[in-house]
């Protein structure tokens, strides 16, 4: 048979084998660690699956999928309370817009890098297509600290950052929202920046405040929707939540809401944690308790450890929660939060399940072990897609000009996190077990691989 154009490309490219691929994606990314992590994370279940599916490997998606389709990185330079000049690096990384805008999380922390930037980036192509809704995957941020920072300075670093920003988003291009270090405050800062130099009222940004154009569950929905796939777990296998001891780390937007709806739906959350240490509280938080976490995490800005010296409860200083003995366990922190060795610790005090509520949070050999001992494990990727597929639902607002009611769309949350349950079980069934990782990746990689496939060469 006369050889086409298409197979004499595909001969000259590299067999597609899982060492070959992971080499050359180390090579041409040197030292960006947490990239390679979530890139082999999701190869060890893609690369199989385009085995069985040559026309993906033929148009070279996977190569293309690892390859962002531009990063744009930039100074941003403001002034503290005391005048002195101040530099931080600003970063945006588009990595694919195959089936919409550009859309994924700012975020502001001292380890801010492009390596972390990429990962999320990277992850959020999955995450954004298993949401069903029409977004592409973008992530950016800055290695600026609002620890300790005035409102003020907050003020200012938000509106040079957008400065920059500006020049690259837009609601039909590139749509950010919040992560670590960026909540309403920082939200509406950039807003009135962008707004004022862009000169239109659009719904370039999402998380906004209710009074502009802000969806009624944003602040509450990734959380929120954590705790209703691990309900969807849970109910898969003739089990629920109520009475469950439940681990939440973090103490941040996403764990105060995952905390929330675990009380409501009558679970007990007996631990909870910054990145200062975690609070033991035997007896199960109550909603007295978590206002004041909330209130103390996004109005007084202070510490977890003033949490427990108000109400008595043990403080564990500088230590993870995983050792207390819990039903299940939810990662709501950041990346890398839960090892091999905590993994081993959660299965042999009796844990039974874990839904990831941060981003990549579980360690390569950590998640092995909770699937060597067939536990439930949801990765981030569906987990934590609530709070983007909200931000999905405030863009439609936005664009109809419309305001839904919180009823409204916690049940559209639900229905989002319900169907991303069901694609991960419609990919990642296995014969005794239900493989969410897997079932996530396939199932998220599948539509924007075939938006690729349809474009062409680009
Ligand atoms: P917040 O900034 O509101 O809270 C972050 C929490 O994690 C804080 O309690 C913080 O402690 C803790 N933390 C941060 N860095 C570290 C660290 N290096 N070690 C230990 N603890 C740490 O962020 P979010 O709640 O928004 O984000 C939490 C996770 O959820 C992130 O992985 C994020 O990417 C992910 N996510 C967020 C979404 C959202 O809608 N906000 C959507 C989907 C995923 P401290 O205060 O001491 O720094
Ligand atoms: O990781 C994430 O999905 C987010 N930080 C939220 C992204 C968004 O656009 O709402």
């Amino acid at each position: 048979m006369k050889e086409t154009a298409a197979d004499s490309v595909k001969s000259n490219c590299p067999e597609l084998t899982m060492d070959n691929f992971i080499n050359g994606m180390k090579r041409r990314n040197p030292g960006e660690t947490e990239f390679h992590q979530a890139v082999e994370e999701a190869m060890t279940y893609l690369i199989p699956y385009v085995q069985l599916h040559p026309k993906y490997q033929k148009a070279q998606i996977l190569e293309r999928l690892t390859e962002p389709d531009r990063i744009v990185i930039f100074r941003v330079c403001w002034q503290d309370d005391l005048g002195s000049f101040r530099t931080n690096r600003g970063y945006r990384v588009q990595f694919n817009n195959s089936i919409g805008p550009y859309k994924g999380g700012l975020r502001f922390h001292p380890t801010v890098n492009l390596s972390i930037l990429k990962f999320l980036g990277f992850e959020q192509i999955f995450k954004n297509s298993l949401t069903t809704l029409p977004m592409g995957a973008g992530k950016g941020g800055s290695n600026f600290n609002p620890k300790g920072k005035s409102d003020d300075e907050v003020m200012r670093f938000c509106q040079a950052f957008m400065t920059e920003l500006s020049k690259h988003i837009g609601e039909n291009v590139d749509v950010p929202a919040g992560d670590i270090g960026v909540g309403a405050r920082e939200i509406s800062y950039m807003f009135g920046q962008y707004k004022r130099l862009i000169n239109e009222f659009t719904g370039t940004l999402t998380g906004k405040g209710l009074e502009f154009g802000g969806s009624k569950i944003r602040k509450e929905a990734t959380g929120f929707g954590c705790i209703y796939f691990m309900q969807e777990m849970l109910k898969h296998r003739t089990d629920g939540l109520e009475g469950k001891r439940c681990i939440v780390s973090g103490s941040g937007n996403v764990a105060q809401y995952a905390a929330l709806k675990l009380i409501q739906l009558g679970a007990k959350v007996i631990a909870i944690s910054d990145s200062s240490g975690f609070v033991h509280d035997p007896e199960g938080l109550d909603e007295e308790k978590l206002n004041f976490i909330i209130e103390l995490k996004t109005v007084k800005r202070g510490r977890i450890s003033e949490f427990a010296n108000h109400y008595q409860l043990k403080f564990y200083e500088n230590q993870k929660p995983w050792k207390i003995a819990c039903d299940l366990a939810f990662p709501c922190a950041t990346q890398n939060e839960l090892d091999e060795a905590d993994a081993k610790e959660l299965i042999k005090n009796g844990c039974t399940g874990i839904a990831e509520g941060a981003n990549m949070p579980t360690t390569l050999g950590a998640i092995k072990e909770f699937q060597n001992a067939k536990l439930l494990f949801s990765p981030g990727k569906a987990s934590n897609a609530g709070g983007v597929g909200v931000s999905g639902l405030e863009m439609t607002q936005n664009s109809i000009r419309l305001s839904w009611s919180s009823e409204e769309l916690e049940q559209r949350l639900k229905e989002i996190m319900t169907n991303i349950h069901q694609q991960c079980i419609q990919y990642g069934s296995e014969k005794d077990y239900v493989d969410y990782v897997k079932g996530a990746n396939i199932a998220g990689f599948v539509k924007v691989a075939d938006a690729m496939l349809a474009y062409g060469v680009l």
